[in-house]
């Protein structure tokens, strides 16, 4: 690492396995995931949706914030909040991932936000559909791509820039994007991107820019830090890479039994279980189903249903153990056929690891 963040060429510390760094602990901190005990529920909780922030939460006045479309468009025009308010509604309930959950199981792991399986959260968002927007701005005839630009300013490797994230015609299309300024039936908090979000359903989170200002339209592809120079799975440093786009099939339980405080291995008296969780694809795929392994065999468990075609899938599985110390894990399978792996394949930066989720478990005897 160069000594000055801000210098051109700054480098991240060393890719690095073990024990975690002051700097990522300090990440962690600021970055919450969510409580694994809530997901035996459809929607998480509000307080309890993970966050993924890069730089400082930028805090907006709702009453004089504008967003605005501009560059390639023959017919650009800005809205207020109250006149988003006043378009065709629109609350469904979307699943959101970081693309670096699961970073911290990743051998070397990349040096950035380290998740273990939490970054995933389901929230009922409320807003309006961003196509018929886009639409009414006219985009000129040689637009290839919108540049979603966030109020919120740092570094990364020395290169400063406005969180920015865009999608192509053809992915606007397809994607269903909304904009949006309700979580749960409540205003969007400010940590979450108050007061106005992009969702990009059924993509990880990195698509679904926060503190949105800006809607850009452009004749070549955007080339902002945080579209072509990270999120794209590498498998060496030499590697151009693939963009990341879609969730990967995964799935989560709610871990069995009482945690001890401080390890936070599970207990329980033997006796009846039910074990549940969620499950979850990318690009809308339905999931097919869920197994649990319980030490011995892979046991089918039974699919709960889903509340819409971007939200996860609720599944559960009863069951009856005997005294003794059990590894639990569960795998998802969707309707593309894809997978849950053992062990995800290795990525750079530690991006879409959706190994199977393993828990701990020790059973005793009734007294
Ligand atoms: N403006 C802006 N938008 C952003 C981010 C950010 O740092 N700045 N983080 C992205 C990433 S990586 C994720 S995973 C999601 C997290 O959304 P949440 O914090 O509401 O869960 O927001 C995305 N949108
Ligand atoms: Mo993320």
């Amino acid at each position: 690492m160069t000594s000055n963040p801000f210098e051109p060429g700054a480098a991240r510390p060393q890719a690095m396995d073990g024990a975690f760094s002051f700097e990522e602990v300090a990440l962690a901190n600021r970055n919450s995931g969510a409580l694994l005990e809530t997901l035996g529920q459809d929607i998480t909780p509000t307080g309890t949706h993970y966050l993924l922030n890069h730089f400082d939460v930028p805090l907006i006045d709702e009453a004089v914030h504008v967003l605005s479309f501009g560059g390639a468009f023959d017919a650009p025009f800005s809205l207020t909040l109250a006149e988003l308010r006043a378009l065709p509604l629109i609350t469904r309930p979307v699943t959101l991932e970081c693309a670096g959950n699961g970073r911290a199981g990743v051998t070397p792991r990349c040096f950035s936000m380290p998740w273990m399986y939490e970054a995933v959260g389901t929230s009922q968002w409320t807003g309006t559909l961003l196509a018929p927007l886009l639409e009414r701005a006219k985009p000129q005839a040689g637009v290839q791509d919108f540049a979603f630009i966030g109020a919120d300013f740092g570094f990364d490797k020395g290169q400063p820039h406005f969180f920015g994230r865009s999608l192509t015609p053809d992915q606007i299309a397809e994607l269903e994007v909304m904009l949006v300024w309700g979580m749960n039936d409540a205003p969007l908090l400010p940590q979450h991107g108050a007061p106005l979000r992009i969702i990009v359903p059924g993509w990880y989170g990195m698509a679904s820019v926060k503190w949105l200002t800006r809607i850009e339209a452009l004749t070549q592809r955007y080339q902002g830090f945080q579209q072509v120079q990270t999120y794209r799975y590498r498998a060496n440093a030499e590697d151009p890479g693939r963009p990341v786009t879609t969730m990967r099939v995964k799935s989560l339980m709610k871990p069995p039994g009482v945690p001890d405080w401080v390890t936070r291995q599970r207990w329980m008296q033997e006796g009846a279980v039910t074990i549940e969780g969620r499950a979850w694809s990318g690009g809308g795929a339905a999931i097919q189903s869920v197994e649990v392994w319980t030490g011995e065999a892979w046991h089918q468990a039974e699919l709960t249903g889903r509340q819409d075609h971007y939200a996860w899938t609720g599944w559960r599985f009863d069951w009856h153990p005997k005294p003794g110390v059990y590894d639990l894990a569960c795998r998802a399978t969707d309707a593309n056929g894809q997978v849950q792996p053992l062990e995800a394949p290795f990525d750079l930066a530690g991006f879409a690891n959706n190994a199977v989720h393993r828990v701990r478990l020790y059973v005793v005897e009734k007294p």
